[in-house]
């Protein structure tokens, strides 16, 4: 970073800023959040299950309560509205609406409840923005081969189908699906994240039937909702070398191929990344004609999820791509996950995505960092490096307008701290703290600055 970059970097940013109808918002999961595992005749999803298996998750815990958000979402919601925010983001648990993933009629309890939700945003002057799919699929659709299973699409269809109709008149916003790379490669490659499943081809069908389902949510929205704004949310990361030689170079790219193009690529029209399907030979995924065709049906928006960059060496017989990711050194800033402080990156990256695939608009669907927050016997809750955090990414969001590109939106991941995955809850990423033993909510001081600066 030049001396330039880093001033513009930790310039305060201020709204006035940003373009007036900017999106400011939070977001959440559902099953990060909401708890009620067995409320109103939801189903069991592939995290109910997962959580159950020895080891799968640090501390032994599991979503069943979480921050009881099913129950508390009043509240949850006047603390967003006290925030300032303008958008929240949050996402509906198939497994409420069709308890086995599939069936002739949607469970009316479940959508009872999103609809009341949605009132609820809109009554405090918040818009909606709805992801139909953050990872918690009915664990019957599992059973009968999960998203590898071609027949899951059209579960999906279905139920895309049943919460656009009855949600549709008060949200206009639609993500289709998050991260997809993860749903993939955490859930069926890496077996992190549920399904546990350890299988590159796997994950690699995985990721088109998840690309896929995507295409073809999106005539089902249109149809229901004829002035819905739509997009995907896909987690990007800034892809550079880790040395100066020609090698690492092409290893960034192989690892680039994977993790970011794999999905840009389809989505904008390209198919899948030649050199990256040369390598996978049998295991790159089975795409039946019209496939890459829906995949690139026109969006609204591209949602990005933002975190960190990666480095890349390369690895001789390390993986079908033969490269390696290579951990930041101590001399690098992170976060309490080791993830690398690079608000530089996200610049880097939206420059690259505008140059490289001249996109719908971007919005920033995510963006946040874990943190050891510190208590104090007066029950305040201190976070400076979060506040530095966002401040930092807020002003490098206020750079890539300056350089032009249609950035329309920025969400804090995530309102409340939550239940981080495989990582339960050790690792806190809210504005708001959560005690979960009492369930008690306390604004961070991160969050007193997001309030502040969307006050001012
Ligand atoms: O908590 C997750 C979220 O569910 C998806 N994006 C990344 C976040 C932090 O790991």
């Amino acid at each position: 970073m030049t001396r330039a970059d880093s001033t513009r970097d930790t310039a305060a940013p201020q709204r006035r800023d940003f373009p007036p109808d900017f999106r400011w918002g939070c977001a959440t999961a559902s099953y990060q959040v909401e708890g009620a595992a067995h409320a109103d005749g939801k189903g069991e999803s592939i995290w109910d299950r997962f959580c159950t298996q020895p080891g799968a998750i640090r501390d032994g815990s599991s979503g069943a309560v979480a921050c009881d958000h099913f129950h508390r979402w009043p509240q949850d919601l006047d603390l967003a509205r006290d925030l300032g925010v303008n958008a929240y983001r949050f996402s509906v648990a198939w497994p409420r609406i069709f308890p086995a993933g599939r069936g002739a009629a949607p469970n009316a309890a479940g959508l009872d409840f999103y609809s009341r939700l949605v009132d609820g945003l809109l009554e405090r002057g918040i818009e909606p923005w709805l992801t139909l799919y953050h990872w918690d699929l009915p664990q019957p659709l599992q059973d009968a081969g999960g998203w590898a299973a071609r027949a899951t699409l059209d579960a999906f269809a279905a139920y895309v189908d049943a919460v656009t109709r009855r949600l549709g008149d008060r949200v206009k916003r639609w993500i289709t699906q998050n991260e997809p790379w993860c749903v993939a490669m955490l859930g069926h490659h890496e077996g992190v994240h549920a399904p546990g499943r350890r299988d590159l081809a796997t994950a690699l069908q995985v990721a088109h039937h998840v690309l896929l389902s995507h295409g073809q949510a999106l005539p089902i929205i249109r149809a229901n909702v004829p002035d819905a704004l739509a997009g995907i949310t896909l987690s990007l990361h800034p892809i550079a070398p880790a040395g100066p030689g020609a090698a690492d170079a092409a290893a960034a790219f192989r690892h680039d191929g994977l993790r970011n193009r794999w999905f840009l690529d389809p989505l904008h029209g390209r198919g899948y990344p030649a050199d990256v399907w040369q390598r996978l030979g049998a295991l790159a995924p089975t795409v039946l004609p019209g496939d890459l065709e829906a995949i690139a049906r026109p969006t609204d928006f591209l949602g990005i999820n933002y975190y960190f960059p990666e480095h890349v060496a390369d690895a001789p017989g390390h993986g079908v791509l033969e490269a390696r990711v290579v951990e930041p050194g101590a001399e690098v800033e992170r976060t309490g996950f080791g993830w690398e402080v690079a608000p530089d990156g996200l610049v880097r990256l939206l420059d690259r995505v505008q140059r490289d695939y001249r996109p719908a608009p971007i919005v920033l669907t995510e963006n946040g960092a874990t943190y050891d927050d510190v208590v104090t016997p007066d029950g305040r809750i201190h976070d400076a490096e979060r506040q530095r955090y966002l401040q930092r990414h807020v002003a490098a969001a206020r750079e890539v307008l300056a350089r032009g590109i249609a950035l329309q939106g920025y969400f804090a991941w995530s309102l409340l701290d939550n239940f981080e995955w495989a990582e339960g809850y050790l690792r806190r990423f809210g504005l708001i703290h959560v005690d979960y033993a009492t369930q008690q909510r306390t604004l961070k001081d991160s969050g007193l600055w997001y309030r502040d600066f969307l006050r001012a």
